[in-house]
């Protein structure tokens, strides 16, 4: 996060994405997905770049098409947030959910 703040000064014009999950998936899907230390509490991450000192950054946790055009223009640095379903995981990481009592026993 600390880059950020370096993007900013440089007057970098970066485009960031921030994969929101609302918690630890890998870490989900080695155990039971519902324990509550997974969780992260909810934060408004497309603050941050303002907080870091970043002025007039296009920042948006909204619509993503607009938000992939504005980023496209590359006329200002842009931070966009992405909201996934908490239990959204790739193919390969359910093949290793389905698999974990196999692994822990190895
Ligand atoms: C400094 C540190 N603390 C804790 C861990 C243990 N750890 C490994 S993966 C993980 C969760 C990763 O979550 P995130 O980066 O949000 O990715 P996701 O699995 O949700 O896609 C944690 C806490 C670690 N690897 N490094």
């Amino acid at each position: 996060m600390q880059e950020i703040t370096q993007f900013g000064r440089r007057g970098l014009k970066s485009i960031i994405f921030v994969l929101n999950n609302n918690g630890y998936l890998i870490e989900r899907l080695c155990k039971d997905p519902n324990i509550a230390y997974n969780d992260v509490a909810s934060r408004n991450y497309s603050e941050i770049p303002h907080a870091l000192g970043c002025q007039d950054w296009y920042t948006t946790c909204g619509e993503l098409d607009k938000a992939m055009d504005v980023a496209g223009a590359g006329d200002v640095p842009a931070y966009i947030e992405i909201v996934t379903d908490t239990y959204a995981a790739s193919p390969l990481s359910m093949k290793l959910h389905e698999n974990i009592t196999t692994l822990y026993n190895a």
